[in-house]
């Protein structure tokens, strides 16, 4: 057995390309959670806890899922067998509430360990891949029409991008409303318009937003109200042509049950963090595609470390109708892969090695981490 020796966590800072500007935060700064589970064989798995806006977006912050790792998953967890990921997965569960990203980060390395010491990628322990390649949206969220008009112009003629999601919800609806239509006429028919609200509407706001957003031709709008109003999610799914994505409100399969039973959204936006790890998403996933609803692979815009985790999982998927926004790495102004994930032709590349199929560059995490959090041991390049 692969007894568990240590669990391990360090913090990084990375700042973004440009202001990220969300309806509860802008981001200038991304903090990354990254965990380190050493194995008494020698192995090693890494994964990351990460969340957006600090705790502007859920009730976890980085600070949180620092500590709920260090203070009670790493003692919990130390001593066991490593290899039996699945138990691990039930321990956490009985010793922690909640927390779904600090599990997930935790979670995340154990199946990154497995994967490394049977030889095999992620995506094998969970069934195999359907495709090597999957699509990935950008989000325009400049705070500027003009300068997301630019950027979605770039990242359409250098094959990197030609989906978008537009965070809104920060003006009034009319201005919004406005600030799309002039997105999507600009770059034309064959490129996809979605937006994200991230709560930030309330049901009358909403009505009106729905309906002004489809005769722009905007796709599909996300979590335009506060997770917990389902009856609200249920309206608006039903009233109007635009395709409702649920996001906050899934914290894994058992709200995806709900969902469900509400009839609250026409698509899943399936995160693995939020879910509570790669499993629960997995749980989300089947629960969607049982119930018939659109799958989105979503992002806590993390490094390319959790975004090779999500690859993993979601390249096993078969009807990933809405794509994926596995975008992360990008919006950093340097990510902390040995070697970057590979995005063309508007599609990044699952990584094909075993684990997740990545390496973290040793110099870019002494760069980025936070004063006094370091792995105790150098992180290997191989
Ligand atoms: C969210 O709410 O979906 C995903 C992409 C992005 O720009 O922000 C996130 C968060
Ligand atoms: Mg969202």
């Amino acid at each position: 057995m692969s007894k568990i020796d240590k669990v391990e966590v360090v913090v990084l800072d990375i700042p973004t390309i440009r202001g990220h500007v969300l309806s509860m935060a802008t981001m200038r700064m991304q903090t990354a959670v990254l965990v380190r589970v050493l194995f008494s064989d020698g192995s090693e798995g890494l994964g990351e806890g990460t969340t957006i806006g600090g705790i502007s977006y859920c009730p976890e912050s980085p600070e949180s899922i620092a500590s709920v790792i260090e203070t009670y998953i790493a003692p919990a967890l130390e001593g066991r067998d490593g290899d039996r990921v699945n138990e691990a997965i039930q321990l956490i569960a009985r010793t922690v509430k909640g927390n779904f990203i600090a599990k997930s980060a935790v979670e995340g390395a154990l199946w990154d360990g497995l994967g490394k010491r049977l030889g095999v990628p992620v995506s094998q322990l969970f069934g195999g891949v359907v495709r090597s390649s999957l699509p990935a949206a950008w989000t325009l969220a400049s705070g500027n029409s003009d300068t997301d008009i630019a950027e979605a112009h770039e990242m359409i003629e250098t094959g990197r991008h030609n989906i978008f999601k537009l965070k809104i919800g920060k003006r009034s609806v009319r201005d919004d409303v406005a600030h799309v239509a002039r997105i999507k006429n600009a770059v034309g028919d064959d490129v996809s318009i979605r937006v994200d609200i991230n709560q930030a509407w309330n049901l009358q706001e909403a009505r009106w937003g729905l309906k002004g957003l489809q005769d722009a031709g905007c796709e599909l709008v996300e979590q335009p109200v506060e997770a917990r109003y389902v009856r609200d999610m249920a309206e608006l799914t039903a009233g109007y042509e635009i395709a409702v994505m649920a996001d906050e409100v899934l914290n894994g399969p058992e709200d995806a049950l709900r969902v469900v039973a509400a009839r609250s959204a026409d698509v899943l936006a399936v995160k693995v963090a939020q879910s509570g790890g790669l499993k629960r998403a997995s749980e989300v996933i089947a629960i969607g595609e049982a119930a018939g609803l659109g799958l989105y692979a979503g992002t806590m815009l993390e490094t390319g470390l959790s975004t090779a985790a999500a690859l993993q999982l979601f390249s096993t998927v078969d009807k990933l109708s809405w794509g994926t926004e596995l975008f992360g790495p990008l919006l950093l102004v340097e990510d902390i892969l040995a070697e970057p994930l590979i995005y063309e032709d508007y599609q990044v590349k699952v990584p094909s090695g075993p684990g997740f199929g990545v390496a973290l560059d040793p110099d870019k995490i002494e760069k980025f981490r936070r004063d006094g959090s370091k792995f105790t041991r150098a992180v290997n390049r191989a």
